[in-house]
């Protein structure tokens, strides 16, 4: 492939372009499903954050499909570097709503203890979804040096490293992309082009006719997709895989996609989206196109879809009430998990922090004092 021809296979009316990968009706409804649960979770994490009960949140309306799709042939033993916006590859593998919930909130059930921000999950069970990266691009390297770990180990898993437009210019998308060439390391890289980074279109980002073209340079195949369409991302994403696995090499996948929301509850996107082409997208909305490739094989109606949100958002508000009633993390954990022996002065340090914090009491008690 050239890199500039985009592969899809579900048409804008639900007919199918080409070989129907025919996938058991199970299958595609857990994917339909765990699309709804992505588009679930990310309205009420924005309601929580607009009335000021978590800080922070990314939107993920219109990216479904690239994210769910991508999971879908991914296998539990395969690892996951993800870009911020990617939760639904863990839900898609059985990471529950509660568990990100925690994160959301960063309490004491959290992964991360409540080191990280909220949406920077962090999974080792049922697939391993490492830790997001606020720094763009950091993850590549380190989503290819595991890659090169399974080679060495003669592992027959594989990584997929997804990263979005902006990714492509750091320094870890060359430095990952081209070792990961030299090597033929068993990695996947797949580019979410939602067509903006924050609010810096691909027009200033890049010269090249596609960001897939780049694969060239590293001497990989560049493949664009359509990233509205979940089986074509599926089906892309599982060629590379069995490439990687049979020691062929890395693939640069492009998806080709548009965020139907900001960056983060921090941006808005009205001040440089047009409002034409947002209402053009809103068209081609990835979950109304994949109702349509079901209707067509009988397994949708609209009752289908109002019963499934109405369960997803049932299953995120009981995860928000058990998030919300869960302890803080214990002060003491803010020195663990990073020394397997604690050298002297950290613990000394920590020690004495404790000893202040029990005689002063936490923030909180203290009427907005910090107590350390
Ligand atoms: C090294 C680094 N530089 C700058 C930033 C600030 N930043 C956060 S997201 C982002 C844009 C990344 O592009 P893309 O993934 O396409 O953005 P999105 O589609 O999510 O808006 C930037 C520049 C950062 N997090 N890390
Ligand atoms: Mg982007």
């Amino acid at each position: 492939m050239t890199g500039t021809e985009m592969f899809s296979l579900i048409k804008p009316d639900g007919a199918v372009k080409g070989k129907d990968p025919k996938l058991a009706p199970d299958e595609l409804l857990h994917i339909y499903r765990t699309m709804l649960r992505v588009r679930a979770f990310d309205e009420v994490c924005m309601k929580l954050q607009r009335s000021g009960r978590i800080g922070f949140s990314i939107p993920n309306r219109g990216v479904e499909a690239t994210q769910v799709g991508a999971a879908a042939a991914l296998r539990k033993t395969d690892w996951i570097f993800p870009s911020y916006r990617d939760f639904g590859m863990a839900l898609y593998h059985g990471v529950t709503p509660t568990e990100m919930m925690h994160t959301m909130y960063g309490n004491g059930a959290d992964c991360a203890k409540g080191r990280q921000m909220p949406v920077h999950f962090t999974f080792t069970d049922p697939i391993k979804f490492f830790s997001i990266s606020s720094p763009i691009g950091t993850h590549i390297v380190q989503a290819v040096g595991a890659a090169y770990a399974m080679q060495y180990r003669k592992e027959k898993h594989a990584v997929l490293a997804s990263f979005g437009d902006g990714g492509t210019s750091s320094l870890g998308f060359h430095s990952g992309l081209n070792f990961a060439g030299v090597w033929k390391s068993p990695v996947v890289f797949l580019c979410q082009n939602n067509q903006w980074a924050i609010s810096c279109p691909s027009s200033s980002q890049t010269a090249s006719a596609s960001y897939a073209i780049k694969a060239q340079a590293y001497g990989m195949p560049g493949v664009l997709v359509d990233g509205n369409d979940v089986l074509a991302v599926r089906q892309v994403t599982l060629e590379a895989l069995e490439r990687a696995r049979k020691g062929l090499g890395p693939t640069l996948i492009e998806a080709y996609t548009f965020r139907m929301g900001g960056h983060s509850t921090s941006d808005d996107p009205t001040k440089y989206v047009p409002k034409k082409l947002l209402a053009e997208w809103e068209k081609k909305d990835p979950v109304t196109r994949f109702e349509r490739y079901l209707a067509k094989k009988k397994l949708w109606k609209q009752p289908l879809r109002d019963k499934i949100y109405a369960e997803c958002l049932d299953e995120v508000g009981d995860a928000v009430k058990i998030a919300e009633s869960t302890p803080p993390p214990a002060l003491e954990t803010i020195f663990s998990d990073v020394y397997a022996t604690v050298p002297t002065h950290i613990r000394r340090q920590g020690q004495a922090a404790f000893d202040l914090a029990a005689r002063k009491g936490d923030a909180a008690a203290g009427g907005g004092a910090f107590p350390l």
